[in-house]
């Protein structure tokens, strides 16, 4: 792979009125660009303060940092440039840097610079992007794990046992007359070791794919079961319209949750009926079933004051194939005793019995409980790339297990590594590359 290094600028900064903005620049020429447009000598290593002079007119005070290469984010020479908050005035600083011969970057560009630098690996690339998306502590805690080179040392372990004995393989076949054929039980070993550590880490892909994304959670019912006095309920905010008039909510209304660390998309849904909706409440029932096909989880609704009912069984029908929690509304009006089905669970969103119950069985339903799971975090990529390697190393230890010819089992081997080696972005294609850095944002 060819790569140009110009140098290249972008605000870092989300582009409103704030404190600070900052502008990064990256490339050889970024301290010299710097230089051009600053009042002052710029002196590497140091707080530089000073104004930012167009044309001879003072356009902003600002602090501008060096960093000289490879001591720096992207390896290069950087600078950043610490203006005021306004967008004008970074806006203005930004053309001005781009008048001086810098280009303006591309998503992630900053970051994979860092990569095709050696600064970081391509997990710890991916990391960058997973913290400034985490919307919740346990996600965030993941993303840094990731970050700070968790997900890369886990993945080397298992690369290393692996190389370990394939370099004994080879050594022998190479070498027969001195070195000694592997023995096959000291082969199959280091295989289920390799095979037993990537099968722990996939235990843990779904949590950490809910960690990164979060869920979707749908209240479903007929108008009037309590869904939008639950959704507040959840929410703790009187955010959806209750009245006892059927069919109150016409569209879907969607708000965001924490429940213990996992970032829940609430989605309030207009009541379903088969009987005289108007137009708008059709829409609004079309909607619903959207949102139940949608979701994670449905919380499916009945009115408890009234019992369960053909009508009920027919909406709940629509959340068969998924996760579901049946949720028997106004539990202070009605007998406690009277459940319909065993695991339901009653709630009342007036007196708030059994919300954090609810809130509870969220929770078991989306995750297998693994706190030590969320260490670092594997996105689909990864998870991909360990699952090609397990299936490679299957076939090795089948054909170990059979005294297949080791020069065969090599070849797994070798599949097998070149998989792990694709994590790090030790093997890897522009088009996964391209792929990875277009989810970023500019500036990073
Ligand atoms: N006593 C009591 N009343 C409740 C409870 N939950 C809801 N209600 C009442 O039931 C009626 C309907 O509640 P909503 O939350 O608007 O019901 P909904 O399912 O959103 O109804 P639609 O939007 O029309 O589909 C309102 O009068 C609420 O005050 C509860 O836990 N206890
Ligand atoms: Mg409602």
């Amino acid at each position: 792979m060819n790569y140009t290094f110009d140098t290249i600028c972008a605000i870092a900064t989300p582009l409103s009125t704030g404190g600070i903005g900052v502008i990064r620049i990256s490339g050889e020429d970024a301290i010299e660009i710097a230089a051009k447009i600053f009042n002052k000598k710029i002196v590497p290593k140091a707080i530089n303060h000073g104004w930012i002079v167009y044309k001879g007119e003072k356009i902003d005070e600002v602090i501008i940092l060096p960093f000289l290469a490879p001591n720096s984010y992207t390896g290069e020479n950087v600078a950043e440039i610490q203006t005021h908050g306004s967008p004008v005035v970074i806006n203005q600083i930004l053309n001005i840097i781009l008048e001086n011969g810098a280009r303006l970057a591309q998503k992630g560009e900053f970051t994979k610079r860092a990569f095709l630098n050696h600064k970081i690996d391509l997990s710890q690339a991916e990391a960058v992007l997973d913290l400034i998306n985490s919307k919740t502590q346990k996600s965030a805690h993941g993303a840094a794990g990731s970050l700070s080179g968790l997900l890369r040392i886990k993945t080397e372990e298992i690369k290393s046992k692996i190389s370990d004995i394939l370099g004994k393989i080879i050594a022998s076949l190479d070498f027969p007359d001195d070195v000694a054929e592997v023995g096959y039980d000291e082969i199959i070993k280091n295989i289920e070791d390799a095979i037993y550590e990537i099968k722990e880490i996939l235990k843990n892909a779904k949590m950490h794919n809910i960690l990164r994304q979060g869920i979707k959670v749908a209240v479903a019912g007929r108008p009037n079961a309590g869904k939008s006095s639950l959704f507040n309920a959840l929410l703790n905010l009187e955010r959806a319209i209750v009245t006892e008039i059927e069919g109150t909510t016409r569209d879907t209304i969607t708000e965001s949750l924490e429940i213990n660390g996992i970032s829940v998309t609430l989605i309030d849904t207009a009541g379903i009926r088969d009987k005289s909706p108007d137009k708008v409440e059709k829409i609004g029932i079309e909607q619903s079933k959207n949102a139940i096909e949608q979701a994670d989880v449905v919380l499916c609704l009945y009115d408890g004051s009234c019992g369960f009912s053909e009508a009920d069984k027919k909406i709940f029908e629509l959340a068969n194939n998924k996760k579901h929690i049946v949720v028997r509304t106004k539990s202070d009006l009605c007998d406690k005793s009277n459940k319909t089905t065993e695991d339901e669970i009653s709630i009342s969103s007036k007196t708030k019995e059994g919300i954090d119950e609810l809130k509870r069985a969220i929770y078991n339903e989306i995750t297998e409980l693994n706190p030590a799971g969320s260490e670092f975090l594997t996105n689909q990529r990864h998870q991909y790339c360990f699952r090609a390697a397990l299936e490679a190393l299957e076939n090795a230890l089948q054909g170990a297990k059979d005294g297949e010819l080791q020069d065969l089992i090599s070849i797994d081997l070798k599949a097998a590594l070149t998989n792990l080696g694709e994590i790090s972005g030790e093997v890897i294609t522009d088009d996964i590359l391209n792929n990875i850095f277009e989810n970023f944002c500019i500036g990073k």
